[in-house]
C-alpha cells in the first residue's frame, strides 16, 4: 500500500474531510456487499432484482425474508477497524461529514454521529403504500407484517431502484460535497445514481478526491489518488500517520 505523503498532509490541512462510504466497508466485518453474490439459499437470486418496488408487489414474502436474512445477519457482526478509524477521523478532523450508502448500522455502532444515509436503514420498517413508519405490530405469523392501525403490508425503510432518495438527506451530502476540500470514497463500486455524482461534483468543486478499494470503478480515472485495498487496513494507517500524536 503506497500512501503518499501528498495525501497525508492532505487530510492533516483539510478544512472539511467528507467520507462517502458503500458496501466494502462493511464487507470485512462480514456483511457481504450488495453485488458480491449473496451465500447460501439466497444465492441464486440477484440483489438488483430484489431490491425493487416491482419485486416487493411479486412476491412480498420472498423480498421481506431476504431482508430479514441480511437483519439476522448485521445484528450478528461488529464494526470492523475501517468503521473505527472514521470515527477517529470524525474527532480529529476540523469538519467532518459522513455520508453513507450502507442500510447497516455499523457506523452508528462504532460511535459515528450525524450519519447521513442515503438509502435509508434496514432495521426501520415502513408501510408499503404510504411509507409512514411502524414501530412494532403484533405477532400474527404474516410475512411480511401488516400494519396494526391499517392492515397494509410492511416493508423494510430503504431506497430501492427506481425510488428517490430522502430529499434532505441528498440536499445535504451535495452541499458537503460542494464544501469540502477533501472527499474520501470508500468501499464503493460508483455505479448506482444519484449517490454516485457527489465524488464527482465534490471535484468539479475543488476538492481533491481518495478512493478507497480493492478494485478499480468508474471513479478511479478521475479521482486525485487511488489506494487499492481493504478499507479496514487503509483508513487506520492514515489516521495514525496524519495524526500521530493523537493516536499515540
Ligand atoms: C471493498 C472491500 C474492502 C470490497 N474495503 N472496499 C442515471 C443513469 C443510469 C441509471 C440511473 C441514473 N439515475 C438513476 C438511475 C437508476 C438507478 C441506478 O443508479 N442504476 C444503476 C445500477 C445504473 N438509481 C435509482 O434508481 C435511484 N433512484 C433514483 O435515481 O430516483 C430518481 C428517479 C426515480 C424514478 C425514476 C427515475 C429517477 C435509487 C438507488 C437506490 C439504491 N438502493 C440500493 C439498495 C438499498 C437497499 C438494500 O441494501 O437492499 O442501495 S442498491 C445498492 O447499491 C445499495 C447500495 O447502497 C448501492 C451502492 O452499492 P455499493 O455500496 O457501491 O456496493 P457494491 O456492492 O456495488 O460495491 C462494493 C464495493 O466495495 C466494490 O467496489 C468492492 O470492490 C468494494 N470492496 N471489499 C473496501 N474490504
Amino acid at each position: 500500500m503506497d500512501i503518499s505523503s501528498d495525501i497525508i498532509a492532505a487530510l492533516q490541512s483539510a478544512s472539511h474531510i467528507v467520507a462517502f462510504t458503500g458496501a466494502g466497508i462493511s464487507a470485512e466485518s462480514g456483511v457481504p456487499t450488495f453485488r458480491q453474490a449473496q451465500t447460501g439459499l439466497w444465492e441464486q437470486y440477484d440483489p438488483t432484482e430484489l431490491a425493487t418496488p416491482q419485486a416487493f408487489q411479486r412476491d412480498p414474502r420472498l423480498v421481506w425474508e431476504w431482508y430479514q436474512w441480511r437483519r439476522d445477519l448485521i445484528a450478528g457482526v461488529d464494526p470492523n477497524p475501517g468503521h473505527i478509524a472514521l470515527v477517529q477521523m470524525e474527532q480529529r478532523a476540523r469538519q467532518f461529514t459522513l455520508i453513507s450508502q450502507n442500510v447497516d448500522d455499523l457506523h452508528e455502532r462504532a460511535g459515528s454521529t450525524a450519519v447521513l444515509a442515503l438509502h435509508g436503514k434496514i432495521h426501520r420498517t415502513k408501510r408499503f403504500n404510504d411509507g409512514q413508519l411502524v414501530e412494532s405490530w403484533p405477532d400474527t405469523g404474516d410475512v411480511p407484517p401488516r400494519c396494526p392501525e391499517t392492515g397494509g403490508l410492511l416493508r423494510p425503510d430503504v431506497v430501492w431502484f427506481g425510488e428517490s432518495l430522502p430529499a434532505e438527506i441528498l440536499e445535504q451530502a451535495f452541499a458537503a460535497a460542494r464544501n469540502c476540500d477533501l472527499f474520501l470514497s470508500i468501499g464503493t463500486s460508483a455505479m448506482v445514481q444519484p449517490a454516485a455524482q457527489l465524488p464527482i461534483e465534490a471535484l468539479r468543486s475543488g476538492a481533491r478526491v481518495l478512493e478507497i478499494n480493492p478494485e478499480p470503478t468508474p471513479l478511479s480515472g478521475q479521482a486525485t489518488w487511488a489506494l487499492n485495498g481493504p478499507s479496514g487496513e487503509i483508513l487506520p494507517v492514515l489516521v495514525a500517520r496524519a495524526w500521530p500524536q493523537e493516536t499515540g
